[in-house]
């Protein structure tokens, strides 16, 4: 991920809980393609303990960036170019806050990841997701962009390098262009949103409303094809 620069940028989401080897490979390929920039690798659980296996796949075969998306302090890999390190800033478990980083800082320090320390957003996205289950926070009601503006500039002001604006994997809802707009204007660090965005037109809204990238996980999970679409996007 390039944080200095103004060109839209998007990053796929490989799930290794819902990835298998061979499929892989091709969603590579197709990413590369399309121009994907970078790729996120993390999921809510890790049922088939593959994490380094999946990202010693994509690093054979893309030059592009990895970067864990770490669902919880168990998915650290050093094979990976760097972590976003993510305080769930709209969210009140001290352990998601802060308490898990602690635990992880000395296996960091050791480590040679470049670490991206990320407000992470959880907004409401019609039925509960995963992520809010696990993580046993209420997500910030979709129809209230102002508390996301201000959670996110509050972000921001404690020092953190990126905001994260999530629906959620699979969300019902992808997190509206008000909500985007209003947290872009608070901000000057760069802001991604993900969560539940399945069309181009989609991807384009949220690139429109001020996101700086976009992560596309379920809808390339659900059809390869996805990739083709998005060779077009206007960016
Ligand atoms: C999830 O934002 C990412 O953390 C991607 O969501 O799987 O819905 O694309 P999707």
């Amino acid at each position: 991920m390039n944080l200095n620069t103004s060109k839209k940028q998007i990053a796929v989401l490989i799930d290794p809980d819902k990835t298998d080897v061979r499929k892989l490979v091709k969603t590579i390929q197709q990413a590369e393609l399309a121009k994907v920039d970078f790729f996120l690798v993390g999921g809510s659980l890790l049922l088939k303990n593959n994490l380094d296996e999946i990202i010693g796949v994509i690093k054979k075969n893309t030059r592009k960036k990895v970067y864990l998306f770490p669902g919880n302090p168990a998915q650290i890999a050093k094979n990976a170019d760097g972590i976003l390190l993510l305080s769930l800033i709209s969210g009140r478990n001290a352990e998601l806050l802060i308490g898990s980083h602690v635990l992880a800082a000395p296996i960091l320090k050791q480590s040679k990841l470049h670490i991206i320390s990320t407000g992470y957003i959880l907004v409401e996205s019609g039925t509960q997701t995963t992520v809010s289950y696990i993580s046993n926070t209420t997500p910030i009601p979709a129809n209230k962009p102002e508390i996301a503006a201000c959670t996110a500039l509050a972000g921001e002001q404690l020092g953190l390098k990126i905001i994260y604006l999530e629906a959620g994997s699979g969300a019902q809802n992808a997190v509206s262009k008000e909500m985007i707009k209003a947290v872009k204007k608070q901000i000057s660090i760069p802001l991604i949103v993900g969560g539940g965005i399945r069309t181009k037109a989609q991807l384009e809204t949220a690139f429109l409303a001020g996101a700086d990238v976009v992560v596309i996980g379920t809808a390339i999970e659900n059809d390869i094809k996805f990739l083709e679409e998005i060779k077009t996007i206007k960016r």
